[in-house]
């Protein structure tokens, strides 16, 4: 029996379907060939037990035999100590991982996630508070767009760092802001035509879909 296990939600709406953050857990996996078992947690109702592995009530979280822990870029870390595919034991290249791996999450991911949100509800009404994010996202994105001009992977190979910032831009790429960086563009269709990618992201569509059905059997 695998001992890990990663835990997603029950069903998710249409909207972030493809885009749920267990995606990059997934992906990780498959790169790495570890076997998973995915559990569920309900979306509508959060449990207490729910909050005790994820503190937010959010998900991804993953188990490792008796470790639990929460947040995408420690999952993707704690898997990077797993295997060789995912993260260099060589200090040097490590280091770049670690580095890019934060980067994604702390320096270009804080930025995409709020223009996500208002690209979702159309609001683009040109206030003092959205330019402000927008002259952020852009000088991110140039920042990015430079590194990747220069290279296929941020650091010597492929890596989690590559799994978390190919998933943020992709998310920027939903809502076409990467039109202008065609650096950026070629990564993230370089990172999602790998075949692990494509296994991850069809099993998490598969999931929601599943969930789908069984809610119409019981309706
Ligand atoms: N920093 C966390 C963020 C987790 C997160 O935002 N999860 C989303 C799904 S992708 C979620 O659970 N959303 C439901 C909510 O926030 O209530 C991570 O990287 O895992």
């Amino acid at each position: 029996m695998t001992d890990l296990v990663l835990t997603t939600f029950d069903w998710v709406p249409e909207p972030p379907r493809g885009f749920v953050r267990d995606l990059r857990i997934r992906w990780a996996l498959e790169e790495a060939g570890l076997s998973y078992r995915a559990e569920t947690v309900p979306f509508r109702e959060r449990s207490s037990d729910h909050f005790s592995h994820q503190p937010f009530g959010q998900v991804p979280w993953l188990k490792d035999g008796d470790i639990s822990t929460f947040g995408s870029g420690a999952i993707l870390l704690h898997l990077g100590e797993r295997s060789d595919a995912l993260m260099p034991a060589d200090p040097e290249p490590r280091t770049k991982v670690i580095e890019w791996l934060f980067a994604a999450l702390n320096s270009v991911e804080m930025a995409v996630l709020p223009y996500s949100i208002f690209m979702f509800f159309k609001d683009t009404a040109a206030t003092p508070g959205r330019k402000a994010l927008d002259d952020f996202l852009d000088k991110r994105l140039t920042h990015v767009e430079a590194v990747l001009d220069q290279r296929d992977w941020l650091a010597d190979s492929f890596s989690v760092a590559d799994i978390a910032m190919s998933d943020v831009l992709r998310l920027a790429d939903r809502f076409d802001r990467l039109a202008s960086l065609p650096a950026c563009r070629d990564y993230v269709r370089r990172a999602t035509a790998r075949p692990a990618f494509r296994k991850a992201h069809a099993d998490q569509l598969a999931h929601f879909e599943a969930a789908d059905q069984a809610k119409s059997r019981l309706a």
